[in-house]
């Protein structure tokens, strides 16, 4: 992946719209985000025929999965684990996996996607105006601790990592499982950079343009985040594009205010 990605979410109302936008803009961003509802619509064949258009980038297919995870004697047999089947060589190459509901949910995902050649990204927190109302609960190290020992989950959490929230108690169950980055909202700097303090995987952000709630414009939200987040991490960018006149002009405008911002 290249450094500060920037991923198309495309949310557009139908799948032939979808395709058309991937059509327009898939190869001047770098790498496309497909939501719940296209795939509800398309069912995940349209995943292979987005894959053709995009080639070799990445294709971020955002379920925030969130079911059970359940163990079975030999195998996970949760619904996390048909979830993720459900995707396996359709071209999807990341899926967007919740945390709130435990240990043994993440860790399903987690393991059955690795199985599966698919990078789990673990949302943390969200970009949306309150949704810090349940992700900034308090949260001890030590309930993170004794709760996936209890779910028999037998990994080990990194000494330096400490807790004080349900946000911070996620990144300490990712950075455990090892999954293969986080969704961070590009709309809360301070978090992002709570994030980075307990993590050095790539961190992937949507929340620029019509989600920022400071005022700032693209290049300074950008250029913000871009300082916090570092290379390895990427920027989801919907509306901004798709919702514009000219998608490809508005495209290359963004790629144009990366290439600026990493000089
Ligand atoms: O606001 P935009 O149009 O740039 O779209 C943002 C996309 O990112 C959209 O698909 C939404 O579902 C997704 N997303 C968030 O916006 C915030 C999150 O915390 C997680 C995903």
């Amino acid at each position: 992946m290249r450094k500060h990605s920037i991923i198309l979410a495309a949310d557009l109302p139908t799948p032939a719209e979808t395709l058309a936008v991937i059509g327009e803009v898939g190869t001047i961003v770098d790498g496309i985000k497909i939501g719940e509802a296209t795939l509800l619509q398309a069912g995940v064949d349209i995943l292979r025929r987005i894959k053709d258009l995009i080639e070799d980038r990445p294709l971020l297919v955002d379920l925030k999965i969130a079911d059970i995870g359940f163990k079975g004697r030999y195998s996970w047999q949760g619904t996390n684990a048909k979830i993720i089947e459900s995707i396996r060589d359709t071209g999807a190459t990341h899926v967007t996996v919740h945390g709130f509901p435990g240990p043994t949910s993440v860790a399903e995902a987690a393991d059955r996607a690795k199985e599966a050649g698919i990078g789990v990204l673990l949302l943390p927190l969200m970009s949306h105006a309150g949704a810090a109302l349940f992700f900034t609960r308090p949260l001890e190290r030590s309930e993170v601790v004794y709760s996936t020992i209890k779910a028999g989950i037998d990994v080990n959490f990194p000494q330096e990592l400490n807790c004080s929230d349900v946000t911070e108690g996620i990144l300490m169950l990712g950075e455990a499982l090892n999954v293969e980055g986080y969704i961070g909202p590009a709309t809360r700097p301070v978090d992002l950079q709570r994030y980075r303090s307990l993590t050095l995987k790539p961190i992937w952000c949507p929340g620029f343009g019509r989600q920022d709630r400071q005022g700032r414009n693209l290049e300074e939200q950008f250029k913000q985040w871009a300082e916090i987040v570092g290379p390895s991490s990427a920027a989801i960018v919907g509306s901004a594009i798709f919702g514009a006149k000219d998608r490809e002009a508005a495209a290359k405008e963004i790629v144009e205010i990366r290439d600026k911002v990493m000089g």
